[in-house]
């Protein structure tokens, strides 16, 4: 039988994607890229307006699979080809998703596992789950946008010292540096997340998009590029009927019934 990497479902004007390799801890085989990679598809060309990623069992994902990489042929597996295939075009996608992605990190999340959780929008995290950049351990560098996402997130010094030791961060530390948007007791994590990607799901879905845009380009724009970016992304904002509708419910004193475009 065909082994269900994720598992998908559909709810109300949002998309729940769960790693279903809970056996390995939801390390990444070719398999589970590609199928997250066309549950992610689907839910920009069906217009899903927010997406909740989470881990099956008792861990986010372990990165890549390591039984996926043998030595048996005496060669060295070519990594480079990977991260252009796989791992890079998935961070990329991420990144790219018209709408916001949160992250409902259940437990250990390690090397591209917690770059991939990373690249998302909004991480939560369960109290027990940790961080690990797992790569120095068996001697490679953090990958799936990694060395991009830390050191913008937590500062050079301690970017370093993640990737350097690799040692395991739990995820109150984590929320405390500002890695992660918040640490949530471990049975309320599911509940919570699920009512943050109903909440985004509701918004001015266009302006949270062009929103994410402006906060990715940040990082590497100068002030004045930024400040471009902001009048050319607002400008397209203020056309939306979001926009006109958000203004109309404050007039009416009412809360607002946001379409999505
Ligand atoms: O290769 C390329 O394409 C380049 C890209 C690389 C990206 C990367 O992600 S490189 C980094 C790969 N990941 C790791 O190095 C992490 C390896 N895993 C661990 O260090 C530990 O498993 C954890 C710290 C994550 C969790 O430890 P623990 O004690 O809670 O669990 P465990 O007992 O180690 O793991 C549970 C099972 O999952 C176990 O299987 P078993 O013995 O019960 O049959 C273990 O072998 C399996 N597992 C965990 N991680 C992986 C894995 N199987 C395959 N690949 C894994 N990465």
């Amino acid at each position: 039988m065909t082994e269900q990497t994720i598992a998908v479902a559909a709810r109300d004007g949002w998309v729940e994607i769960t790693l279903n390799r809970p056996d390995k801890l939801n390390a990444f085989n070719a398999a589970m890229h590609g199928a997250l990679r066309a549950a992610l598809d689907d839910a920009a060309r069906t217009g899903a307006r927010a997406v909740l990623l989470t881990g099956a069992g008792r861990g986010f994902s372990a990165g890549q699979d390591l039984s996926d990489r043998t030595f048996a042929s005496g060669e060295a597996p070519d990594l480079g080809t990977t991260l252009d295939t796989l791992y890079n075009p998935l961070v990329r996608q991420i990144r790219a998703l018209p709408c916001p992605v949160v992250c409902a990190v259940n437990g250990v999340a390690a090397g591209a596992g917690a770059n991939v959780a990373l690249a998302c929008d909004i991480v939560l995290a369960a109290r027990s789950a940790k961080f690990i950049q797992a790569f120095a351990k068996i001697g490679l560098v953090p990958d799936s946008g990694g060395t991009f996402s830390l050191p913008r997130l937590v500062g050079e010094a301690r970017a370093k010292g993640l990737a350097l030791l690799a040692e395991p961060l739990p995820a109150e530390t984590a929320a405390a540096w500002g890695l992660i948007w918040k640490a949530i007791d471990d049975d309320k994590l599911m509940a919570e997340a699920r009512a943050l990607a109903a909440q985004l799901a509701a918004g001015p879905t266009k302006g949270l998009a062009l929103t994410k845009r402006a906060i990715q380009a940040a990082a590497v724009n100068d002030i004045d590029r930024q400040l471009d970016l902001e009048r050319d992304l607002q400008r397209e904002a203020g056309r939306s009927a979001d926009y006109r509708e958000g203004v109309q419910a404050f007039l009416e004193k009412r809360v607002p019934r946001f379409q999505g475009r």
